[in-house]
């Protein structure tokens, strides 16, 4: 089995959970952002969230909430194409947040360097083909049907071994399609076609996520299971429930961390680092 830890991903060595993060260039992503951001304030926000210790900023131009609308994959690319290209050209490593071949296309010509799809590869047949021919770093996310059907498909006989199965079934395609399995990055895609408990499953279950031989990213940031635990319905209001959830994700072996608020998770990352490097 591949020693992630040691082989790297994206040009990072991995030995410390990297945070990711998150830049919304849409109007309803469910836990706030963008809405009412130019590309200007929007690369001024990833500069920041870079500055404070950030390793990838996270771009994306249509919110995969639950029952969010679909956007055409032209309004997508006018929404993060400026700010990707501004990130890029400042020296941040961009991932695109997408499940479009189009915006996959147009995001890494203006610099993105990673692609971060919430089907796996799977809601269009030319991403694939499309990342296998960039070579390009990949996030593959688990999730069941699309991001308007996928509450109802919250049903599972053992929702780890079944979400593990998946998962591998969705990697072994995009391996069929010629992607390299260094490329390769897997995400559990906690709340997507998941309830509150299973959440909390599958984060318990990472090291087995892991174990698949790739570095796993964790995105619990601002999630309703988050504020199920934490009694806080306002998801602006998750982030210490959110940095309790990262910092349990980096102890099961989560390399990469997806977030809202970089300062406050890198932060506990460094402290919970020190104290067990100690
Ligand atoms: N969650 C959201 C969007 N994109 N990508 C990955 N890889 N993993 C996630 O958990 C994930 C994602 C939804 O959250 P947001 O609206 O706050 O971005």
């Amino acid at each position: 089995m591949t020693d992630v830890a040691a082989s790297g991903w994206a040009g990072f060595d991995l030995a410390r959970p990297l945070v990711m993060g998150i830049l919304n260039a849409t109007p309803d992503s469910f836990s706030g952002g963008g809405a009412t951001q130019g590309p200007s304030a929007l690369i001024e926000t990833g500069l920041a969230m870079r500055a404070a210790g950030a390793a990838i900023i996270d771009v994306g131009g249509e919110s995969t909430r639950p029952g969010a609308a679909v956007v055409p994959p032209d309004i997508e690319i006018a929404r993060i194409v400026p700010v990707i290209g501004g990130l890029a050209r400042d020296g941040v490593t961009v991932s695109v947040d997408t499940r479009n071949a189009a915006t996959m296309r147009a995001a890494l010509d203006a610099g993105a360097r990673i692609v971060n799809d919430v089907s796996g590869l799977r809601h269009d047949p030319a991403a694939a083909p499309l990342v296998a021919a960039a070579a390009c770093p990949v996030i593959l996310m688990h999730m069941r049907g699309t991001p308007a059907t996928m509450s109802a498909q919250a049903v599972y006989n053992d929702v780890v071994a079944d979400v593990l199965a998946e998962l591998a079934a969705t990697r072994d395609a995009a391996l069929a399609a010629g992607i390299a399995p260094a490329a390769i990055a897997l995400d559990p895609g906690f709340g997507f076609a998941k309830r509150g408990a299973q959440n909390v499953a599958l984060l318990r279950a990472l090291p087995s996520f892991r174990a698949l031989g790739h570095p796993v990213l964790a995105g619990v940031s601002r999630k309703r299971f988050i504020g199920e635990l934490a009694g806080e319905p306002d998801p602006a209001r998750r982030d210490p429930g959110s940095i309790a959830a990262a910092l349990f994700a980096a102890g099961r072996g989560a390399a990469i961390i997806r977030v809202h608020d970089v300062p406050g998770t890198v932060q506990a990352l460094r402290v919970w680092q020190a104290l067990a490097d100690a």
